[in-house]
């Protein structure tokens, strides 16, 4: 045993310095065995050359986003059907709902990100999201799903890709919470891949003597980690055929949308997503585009404001759909690109990581000190044979929780939720009181287990009472 670790060691050692980061075993003497080992774990599991690439392109540099020249406008099914697509819509829906009732739709969340900016202990899906009975994401999430196996008679299970440093914290949360009502058998948990941090110099950053820094790979890391943590192995077993994409951070995510599902599997897609008409030329989203003839997304940060502020001649913005970051993944596609091997763009983010340096004293930086490498998951919409866009209405599916105050936050979800439930229950005929300028006088939840979709409230018509000024409701 200790031969090995010790052999182990040295190829360790003689790796490290052709690749110029030999301070990353600097403190090993001061380990005991199991330290050594779990260092070396750590170490064995990297990819050298692909890191000192990566070092080379993204970390001593920063490159220039490569625009192609021409960025059109992405082609997208509308939110109201024109005349002649009424029928097709029809038919999709139909097909969609066929699709889930025969057990062929999964549902997967991304929830392996830090949630730094939210500055919550703990997972993110144990935020507490709803306006009336703060009911957590995780159980928002849940409740969707239960509701829409009740609908379809049928069992969705539910995927959920984690980071190994939230990954015991979720698994336990959903074990506190008895699975949230979810059958345990159809919920799996499994935590996605990590990068390290890197000094702008290119030095891999160490968290302590016996750790190097780590963060998460990216939310494109999902489409690896679905493969190689057995996931997708396990969803084929089940006879799953689409995966339901959503991150963690959106209360109204319709999860099970079976007209998004009928289109895509109607169309023959392999990856697709929901759009929203964008508020703001420079509003925080994704950007639909076609480029060299591909649906590809550009993220806000890198479409030039020229070309976001564009405008057609009917005065609309001419790159005017936002991707929100739900997507509809064929099982088969995530299959092909992982059998044939794949790789998304990186992308480089400077951020602020604690370290040790090289003196063993652990450096609390003011600002971004170090490079973190992350891939996105809409990179890989353009390796899709086929892709469709389906456009929603934000008020109905939008609401993200990102940042503690502001834009994105608990206080804006919040409004946006209740003003969801508020234009519902006004559609199905309830008066809603409000004050004087106009603003809500009544306090509204609704839970996906009443109603997943307005007509449902329309449905439940004799379930619903009259509201009074300050009343705080809660259905379901
Ligand atoms: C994302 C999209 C943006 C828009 C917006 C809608 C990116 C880069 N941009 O912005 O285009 O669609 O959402 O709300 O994604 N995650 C992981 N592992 C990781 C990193 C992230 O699971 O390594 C998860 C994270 O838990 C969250 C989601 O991915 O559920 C989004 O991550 P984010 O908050 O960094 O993305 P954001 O809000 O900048």
């Amino acid at each position: 045993m200790a031969t090995t670790v010790k052999s182990r060691l040295e190829a360790m050692a003689k790796k490290l310095r052709k690749y110029s980061q030999s301070h990353v075993l600097q403190f090993i003497d001061t380990l005991d065995s199991g330290g050594k080992i779990a260092l070396l774990e750590e170490l064995e599991g990297l990819d050298f050359e692909l890191l000192n690439e990566l070092i080379g392109r993204y970390v001593l540099e920063s490159p220039e986003i490569e625009l192609p020249k021409e960025i059109l406008p992405a082609p997208v099914y509308p939110r109201v059907p024109s005349d002649e697509l009424q029928g097709k819509y029809q038919k999709a829906r139909d097909h969609g709902e066929r699709m889930i009732a025969e057990h062929k739709v999964a549902c997967f969340t991304v929830a392996g990100g830090m949630g730094t900016r939210l500055g919550f202990e703990g997972p993110k899906g144990d935020y507490p999201a709803t306006p009336v009975r703060n009911k957590s994401l995780f159980r928002v999430f849940a409740e969707s799903i239960i509701a829409s196996e009740h609908r379809y008679n049928c069992e969705i299970p539910w995927y959920i890709m984690t980071s190994p440093a939230n990954h015991a914290d979720t698994v336990q949360s959903f074990k506190d919470h008895d699975y949230f009502g979810l059958n345990p058998a159809n919920v799996m948990h499994f935590p996605q891949g990590m990068m390290p941090c890197f000094g702008k110099d290119g030095k891999i950053l160490m968290e302590d003597k016996g750790h190097l820094a780590m963060s998460p790979d990216g939310h494109g890391g999902s489409l690896r980690a679905l493969y190689k943590s057995g996931a997708l192995q396990d969803m084929a077993q089940r006879g799953i055929e689409y995966i339901s994409y959503f991150q963690v951070d959106n209360p109204l995510v319709y999860i099970v949308d079976p007209l998004f599902i009928g289109l895509h599997a109607m169309d023959t897609a392999e990856m697709s997503s929901k759009a929203v008409i964008k508020v703001d030329p420079l509003e925080k989203v994704g950007n639909f585009t076609v480029v060299d003839g591909k649906i590809t997304v550009i993220e806000y940060s890198d479409l030039p404001e020229e070309v976001a502020r564009k405008r057609s001649a009917d005065g609309k913005l001419l790159i005017e759909s936002g991707s929100i970051a739900i997507h509809l993944i064929s099982r088969s596609f995530v299959e092909r690109i992982n059998q044939r091997g794949f790789s998304l763009p990186w992308h480089r983010a400077e951020k602020r990581v604690p370290y040790i340096d090289l003196e063993g004293e652990r450096v609390v930086p003011d600002g971004p000190n170090a490079v973190k490498l992350e891939t996105f998951v809409f990179d890989a919409v353009p390796l899709a044979e086929r892709s469709i866009i389906l456009a929603i209405d934000r008020d109905d599916q939008f609401a993200p929780i990102k940042n503690a105050t502001g834009v994105d936050s608990v206080e804006s979800s919040h409004r946006l939720q209740m003003n969801r439930h508020v234009k519902w229950l006004e559609a199905a005929g309830i008066d809603i009181p409000r004050k004087e300028d106009g603003s809500l006088n009544v306090k509204v939840e609704i839970s996906p287990l009443f109603a997943l979709e307005p007509e449902d409230l329309v449905r439940k018509k004799s379930q619903l009472r009259k509201l009074k000024p300050e009343d705080i409701v809660s259905l379901g």
